[in-house]
């Protein structure tokens, strides 16, 4: 009889856990062509991947002013992991018209 009462409040409680659990962490894709970023501005998370591809025949980077920077080859694409919270505005040191944003949440 006992038990029967206590069963859902342990279903109740395993739900809360369940939901407490943090999202797995993404990977946002984000395309180079013809020399736009394409989506320009994503939404992050500290954790999530970035990846470039770069459709074009030459190579681009991903640079942040005093912050890191991401080599993308011709026609091939590379990938960074965020670490820190924070909106991040990055640009192509060859093409510095290219611009990217990226809002990563904590
Ligand atoms: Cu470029």
């Amino acid at each position: 009889m006992r038990a029967m009462v206590l069963s859902p409040h342990l279903g109740l409680s395993l739900a809360l856990v369940v939901m407490a659990t943090p999202v797995k962490a993404e990977t946002i894709q984000v395309t180079i062509d013809k020399l736009v970023f394409s989506p320009a501005s994503v939404e992050a998370k500290v954790g999530d991947t970035i990846k470039w591809v770069n459709k074009d025949a030459f190579a681009h980077t991903a640079t942040v002013k005093n912050g890191w920077e991401v080599m993308i080859p011709p026609k091939k694409s590379a990938s960074l992991t965020l670490k820190a919270a924070g909106t991040v505005d990055y640009f192509c040191r060859f093409h510095p018209n290219m611009t990217g944003h990226i809002a990563v949440a904590p």
